[in-house]
């Protein structure tokens, strides 16, 4: 999880330039200039009929709103391959001090042996008695930047050097930066795993018309592209990490019906989007996830469809462009994302100065999502008004903003392990 301060005012100012400064449009960022607009109901089928029960929610509603957002947001992904090939490359049950045992496992998420190499790196805790939950997370820098541990396999593939810029290098200087935002001791003495993968192992970020990355292996014959409907990179890091749970259920210590699918930023979109599709995701945790994740869109504060779209082209399917600076016309808006999750437990987090991520619409999502988690019988998001700084609510659905910019805090994993503890600890 990055967001370091030093690469976040940076990709902001990119961004608000490529985006909609050279157009003149100042970005909304006070209340008083937040369009009027109506949500989408949840509950309210395209035939103008209402769900009233969780069945009805399951068959009908859920599938509707799963198509919509595969349409006109993410893209379709492929079908799961039959078998995902992987091999343990690595392995020490004396790592981090005799605290974890540390597993290296390369696989292939397209489903055949050569296609991709996607390097996994699991922590399991050695006071562990019996198969354990997992926190399941994308990062920016390799895996090798989570924690110091000198034997992690430094990424082979592409690597990022601030935001969408290309560097093929990666170095030892990439170890342990991103130690703050991982929290990987203190994740393993409260009785989890942790397993990482680096994203752009899956595709990397940046727009070459998907000809690199896990895009090309799905091709038909005579394709060159995604169709306006198909899958971009969010799309395909999402992919990823269902394969990376495909391959957890393989192992013993592993307890695959308690893993938490967690990200940061354009990786918390990613986490929500995996959530909503594989409901093998026992918990799904959005960080600062912002504009096309748990903020909503129809709000068009900080970040908005238009904007995010012309500066990350590959993010998103080429038919969410046409809800460019034309938010009213998408059929669905970002906390029927979140109640996609329902009923399992989801956890969404802003931080104050994060104002570019909406924290206000982010939390107005996951209150839309509150009908659905009622409905399916949980207690849902306990609270009616968005809470202060600094004091989080936990229901099914959790929320809090935190003090401070834009990154994965310490306060922050101190939260999800608690959310955590109450939902999958037994
Ligand atoms: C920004 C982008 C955000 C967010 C962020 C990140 O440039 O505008 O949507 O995803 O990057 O991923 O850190």
């Amino acid at each position: 999880m990055s967001g370091t301060t030093l690469w976040w005012p940076t990709c902001a100012a990119v961004a608000w330039l490529a985006a909609g400064g050279a157009e003149g449009e100042e970005p909304i960022y006070d209340e008083a200039r937040v369009p009027p607009y109506t949500l989408p109901d949840p509950l309210q089928l395209a035939n103008g009929s209402r769900v009233r029960d969780a069945e009805t929610w399951d068959n009908e509603r859920r599938p509707e709103l799963l198509k919509l957002f595969e349409t006109h947001v993410y893209g379709r992904s492929p079908a799961p391959p039959a078998w995902v090939p992987f091999d343990v490359v690595e392995s020490s049950a004396d790592a981090l001090g005799g605290l974890a045992t540390r597993k290296q496992i390369v696989f292939d998420p397209t489903g055949h042996r050569g296609h991709l190499e996607v390097d996994m790196l699991l922590y399991l805790p050695n006071a562990a008695h019996g198969p354990v939950p997992v926190f399941l997370a994308l990062n920016f820098e390799g895996n090798a930047c989570i924690c110091d541990d000198p034997t992690i396999r430094l990424p082979r593939s592409w690597m990022r050097e601030g935001n969408g810029v290309v560097d093929h290098r990666a170095t030892e200087a990439l170890r342990g930066v991103e130690t703050r935002h991982w929290q990987v001791e203190q994740v393993l003495s409260r009785g989890y795993g942790i397993a990482t993968i680096y994203y752009g192992d899956i595709d990397p970020d940046f727009d070459d018309g998907f000809q690199n990355g896990i895009h090309p292996f799905f091709y038909r014959a005579g394709q060159t592209a995604p169709e306006a409907d198909e899958w971009g990179s969010i799309g395909a890091w999402a992919y990823g990490l269902s394969r990376a749970l495909d391959v957890l259920e393989h192992d013993p210590k592993v307890d695959a019906k308690r893993v938490a699918v967690l990200g940061h930023s354009r990786l918390g979109k990613t986490a929500l989007w995996a959530g909503a599709q594989d409901e093998r995701f026992a918990l799904v945790i959005s960080n600062n996830s912002g504009c096309g994740g748990a903020a909503l869109s129809r709000r068009c504060f900080g970040e908005t469809v238009g904007r995010i779209n012309r500066a990350f082209p590959h993010w998103f399917c080429d038919n969410f462009s046409e809800y460019n600076e034309n938010e009213a016309a998408l059929p669905v808006d970002q906390h029927e994302l979140i109640a996609l999750i329902a009923p399992r437990p989801v956890y969404v987090a802003s931080a104050e100065e994060d104002k570019w991520a909406d924290p206000r619409g982010e939390f107005l999502a996951a209150l839309g999502a509150d009908p659905v988690y009622r409905l399916l019988g949980t207690d849902g998001l306990p609270a009616r008004e968005m809470p202060a700084v600094n004091e989080p609510v936990h229901g099914t659905i959790g929320y809090h903003i935190r003090s401070g910019g834009h990154e994965v805090a310490p306060y922050d994993w101190e939260q999800y392990l608690a959310f955590a503890d109450r939902h999958l600890q037994r």
